[in-house]
């Protein structure tokens, strides 16, 4: 069984909400997000959901990935993905929640600021149930893709080939990053990790 895995792919995360997170581009990837579905049976959506009093929350973005010392919030960023804003919801060409077959929404704890879709903490003990989702489904095989390459979604595919069983792939052509240098070292993480990191789908064989 064939998963494939959108990984926050909001609007929190694109040009169309500049005061949040925006990633170069982040707004064009629904429709390469829609074709990897199609190689998957399963899709599964996960976001984020921020309360706007959350620990981590800076008012300006020069003030932002200041360290942190509260365990489950390492970084500072600028408030972003808070359910009932613009920015929570998903980018344009993705369906709406209820056509996905599992949703995960992460963050919602004001000190809990998780990057990885599998854990609802940074040091990875309190399990969201995505991993034990996917398994109960027979899941072998997950395609992520979303945004961003360097945060969640990096963290969210260590996550599934470090505590799952799961052959992982990331196809950045549905994904984009925060800013290339990191993206480029999380490449290099991923790949050193055992994930299969592809351009496209057309290297994408399960
Ligand atoms: C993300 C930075 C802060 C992400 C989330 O989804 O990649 N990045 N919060």
């Amino acid at each position: 069984m064939i998963a494939s895995i959108d990984v926050d792919p909001q609007k929190t995360f694109t040009s169309l909400c500049p005061n949040e997170l925006p990633v170069f581009e982040g707004h064009l990837i629904g429709k390469a997000l829609n074709n990897q579905a199609k190689h998957a049976q399963l899709r599964v959506l996960t976001k984020d959901a921020h309360p706007a009093n959350a620990v981590w929350v800076v008012d300006a973005h020069d003030k932002m990935l200041m360290p942190l010392e509260h365990t489950n919030a390492d970084l500072t960023w600028v408030s972003h993905a808070v359910p009932g804003t613009e920015g929570f919801e998903v980018i344009p060409d993705l369906p709406g929640v209820t056509a996905y077959d599992h949703v995960i929404w992460k963050g919602v704890e004001p000190d809990l600021h998780p990057y990885g879709a599998c854990f609802h903490d940074i040091h990875e003990k309190l399990s969201t149930g995505l991993i034990e989702w996917l398994n109960a489904k027979q899941v072998s095989t997950v395609l992520v893709g979303g945004l961003a390459t360097d945060y969640c979604v990096k963290t969210t595919a260590l996550q599934l080939k470090q505590h799952g069983q799961f052959d992982v792939w990331v196809n950045l052509e549905a994904c984009r990053g925060i800013a290339n240098d990191t993206t480029v070292v999380a490449c290099q993480e991923m790949i050193d990790a055992g994930i299969r990191v592809i351009d496209s789908l057309e290297e994408f064989q399960a």
